[in-house]
């Protein structure tokens, strides 16, 4: 066993996004989701037992933060693995978390390779999975590249995700950074409030038929119903926001404009689909032909924005 483990995990966005939980604690969802993990942004978390330390203790980003959450995870491996010590956690998020874009899926998965090499845990992907989505349900998918499929299972057990495609197919992703101005709401809490919205088991019936369209659609590679029908399922995810008895949204002004722009592009013949998760930011759905072009309609339309382009990336990676 070395004295360091460090793992790598990329981030991933949701074509059919996990928006509501059927268990709480074990971070069941009530839907399967499917997403593309990105080669842009990921997180690099490395650990180690140090037994001066009082506590679990979280350097994020070159600062020491809360670790209580971190605690709470190392604690699954405390009761089913071995009661050992502190831990320190040294990680690193190369991910635009100031603007919002989620870094919760890759802080897990990373926090999770690498706490399974510092263990020596052996585990199958899969079992990976299963520790990661504990952590934070996205983070059950980016241990996965390419494509990876959540199914959501009913148990401890049986929800993880699995890899769907581990190719790319050569499908852009243009990721607008638009900053917040409204109250921040978290996925956990957003979904708990947007679970009790009347539309809700529409959504939920929907996003098993989307699910299967989107698989079909991605074996083909063919982009425009992958943008398609990740647009609806991501924009009914909102309507769920908006239409829940403590109505929240996510979206600011920009975000609007953002979504408006893509539907004039798309209507001028070109690929261009938009999905949105917890926050502000727009990610442009587009193919890696159109990328450029679509790119550079952005910079001049939102020259205040920062616009990166995304593709595919790699599953986890743990350093021996
Ligand atoms: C997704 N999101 O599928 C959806 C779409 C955001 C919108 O997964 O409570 O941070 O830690 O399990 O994983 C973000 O939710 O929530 C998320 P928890 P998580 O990507």
């Amino acid at each position: 066993m070395s004295d360091i483990i460090t793992a790598t995990a990329h981030t991933n966005i949701a074509l059919i996004k996990y928006w509501g939980k059927e268990n709480v604690d074990l971070n069941i969802p009530t839907t399967s989701s499917l997403s593309m993990t990105l080669d842009k942004f990921y997180t690099r978390t490395s650990v180690e037992f140090n037994n001066s330390l009082a506590q679990d203790t979280l350097i994020l980003n070159e600062k020491e933060v809360d670790p209580s959450r971190v605690h709470r995870f190392l604690n699954i491996f405390r009761s089913e693995v071995a009661d050992f010590g502190s831990v320190l956690v040294i990680s690193k998020n190369h991910v635009p978390t100031a603007a919002g874009l989620a870094s919760s899926a890759s802080s897990f998965a990373a926090l999770t390779g690498a706490m399974s090499g510092l263990l020596d845990l052996n585990l199958m992907p899969t079992q990976m999975s299963r520790y990661a989505r504990r952590g934070s349900g996205s983070a059950s998918r980016s241990i996965f590249g390419n494509f990876a499929i959540w199914n959501k299972g009913e148990d401890e057990e049986s929800s993880y995700a699995e890899s769907f495609l581990n190719e790319d197919i050569e499908l852009s992703m243009i990721v607008a950074e638009v900053s917040a101005t409204s109250k921040k709401m978290s996925s956990t809490k957003g979904m708990q409030l947007a679970q009790l919205s009347p539309d809700y088991a529409t959504w939920v019936e929907r996003s098993a038929v989307q699910l299967k369209e989107m698989k079909a659609a991605i074996l083909r590679s063919d982009i425009e119903r992958v943008g398609l029908i990740a647009q609806e399922n991501s924009l009914a995810m909102h309507d769920l926001n908006w239409n829940c008895p403590e109505p929240f949204d996510y979206f600011t002004d920009k975000t609007r404009e953002l979504i408006s722009f893509v539907d004039n592009c798309y209507k001028e013949g070109l690929l261009a689909f938009v999905t949105i998760d917890a926050g502000p930011n727009v990610k442009i759905i587009t193919s890696r032909a159109q990328e450029k072009y679509i790119l550079k309609r952005l910079q001049d339309n939102f020259p205040d924005l920062q616009f990166d382009i995304a593709h595919a990336g790699p599953g986890i990676r743990v350093e021996v």
